[in-house]
């Protein structure tokens, strides 16, 4: 009998390998260049029909503006979206947060997608993508950033998720739109990066207890608890939440910011106002208003989204925030990522989680996160960028 394979590379992918993605095989193809994998075709060669489902179930496109069907969304994926490798935690995006996330500027009803049984109408599977610009070096690239992506657990092992992913593709390239971004835990031909996540405990107890951290060798609780004691209110003078008025400064900081990385995206005033103004429990932003010339001088941000604790008897939920974008120009990084922590605390988050991204290893060890085991791989769909990039170069967070 053959040795199981584990290399991930070396694994057949029947539906990715008919994808224009970089393929495994193409790695050490130096020739490749950059950009397009395929150029756009004319949009009256675009499949007009949706793709076949099995008979059983149909294609729905979801209104999110109807409660009823976004709290069919929000259940769908409080049962059946991500969990840790060991089952103990699964992502529990709230309503507002699904909102939020799934109708930025210019977005498009047809790319919030949802399957559904004929007979009973129960959701069993959807994907979305909103529109973004997203730049890779120099060049600022229409896409879609494909996320939310599930199939209800009883369906699983099926060949489903290929028929959304194309029925999702179908619907983008309708918009004359060729790329797309998307992440994902698992690996699939092939990454530009792949990232980790870090996690700095604001609840020691309660992480102990529900068993997403445990008690370092020769520590106790108490030490624990004092370990990551911080301090009631933020440190730095003019540190204040964002507001309506700061969304032009907000803009000029991050976007001179985000053109040191090689993908990024073009964020303006309305993708700013949508994507950093702060709305409770779903996006936080704060930023250091210098309290001589009132000038915005730093940025932080982080995103709300809890984890459901499966089987705990004390516990159902993990209060997550989850670091977005940050800009420190006056104030050292380090400092500005210790006030939102600070405020994260007050705020009653259970864990703030980063990932190795922009300039975030700069600050992790010495803010006391530690390592995750969970790896975030970073794709392009119809987009080469040879080689990959790093982390570090990575400019761009999805949610
Ligand atoms: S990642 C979160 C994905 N969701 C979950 O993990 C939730 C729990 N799991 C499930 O619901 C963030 C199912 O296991 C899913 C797979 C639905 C994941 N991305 O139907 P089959 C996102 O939402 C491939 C892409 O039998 P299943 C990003 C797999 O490699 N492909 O599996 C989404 C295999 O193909 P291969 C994934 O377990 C980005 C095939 O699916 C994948 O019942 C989407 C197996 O299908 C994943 N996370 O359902 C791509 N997981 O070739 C967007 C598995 O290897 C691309 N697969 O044989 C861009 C489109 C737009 C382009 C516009 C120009």
């Amino acid at each position: 009998m053959a040795a199981p394979n584990n290399n991930p590379t070396a694994r057949r992918h029947k539906f990715w390998e008919t994808q224009p993605v970089g393929q495994f095989g193409d790695v050490a193809d130096v020739s490749l260049p950059d950009g397009a994998i395929e150029p756009p075709s004319p949009l009256s060669e675009v499949r007009a029909d949706p793709y076949p489902l099995p008979a059983a179930f149909e294609w729905f496109t979801c209104d999110l503006d109807d409660d009823a069907l976004l709290a069919d969304l929000y259940a769908l994926l409080a049962h059946n979206y991500v969990e840790d490798d060991e089952n103990m935690f699964r992502f529990n995006y709230s309503p507002a947060f699904l909102r939020w996330a799934l109708r930025p500027p210019s977005f498009f009803r047809a790319w919030h997608i949802g399957v559904r049984a004929k007979e009973s109408k129960k959701l069993v599977a959807f994907i979305s993508g909103v529109p973004a610009r997203i730049r890779a070096r120099d060049d600022v690239v229409r896409m879609a950033e494909i996320n939310f992506l599930c199939v209800h657990k009883k369906l699983r092992s099926k060949r489903l998720a290929p028929v959304l992913i194309r029925e999702v593709t179908r619907r983008v390239h309708l918009e004359n739109i060729w790329q797309a971004a998307y992440t994902a835990g698992v690996v699939l031909p092939t990454p530009i990066t792949t990232c980790r996540y870090w996690h700095r405990s604001l609840n020691p107890k309660k992480l102990i207890d529900v068993g997403f951290s445990r008690l370092g060798p020769r520590m106790t609780m108490s030490r624990t608890v004092r370990l990551y004691k911080l301090p009631d209110a933020p440190l730095t003078p003019g540190f204040r939440q964002m507001e309506l008025r700061d969304v032009a400064a907000v803009t000029r900081l991050l976007r001179a910011y985000l053109a040191r990385y090689v993908v990024a995206p073009d964020f303006d005033e309305l993708d700013v106002e949508h994507w950093l103004l702060p709305q409770e429990d779903v996006v936080d932003s704060y930023l250091v208003e210098s309290p001589e010339t009132h000038e915005v001088t730093d940025f932080c941000s982080f995103y709300t989204l809890p984890s459901s604790v499966l089987n705990n008897a004390n516990y159902s939920t993990l209060k997550a925030a989850y670091s977005y974008y940050n800009v420190a120009v006056k104030t050292p990084l380090q400092q500005l990522m210790n006030d939102a922590l600070i405020v994260a605390k007050q705020r009653n988050y259970d864990v703030f989680n980063a990932l190795d991204v922009m300039e975030n290893e700069g600050f992790l060890k010495e803010l006391k996160f530690g390592p995750g085991d969970g790896q975030l791989h970073y794709y392009l769909y119809n987009y080469r960028i040879r080689n990959g990039i790093k982390p570090s170069e990575l400019g761009l967070v999805l949610l």
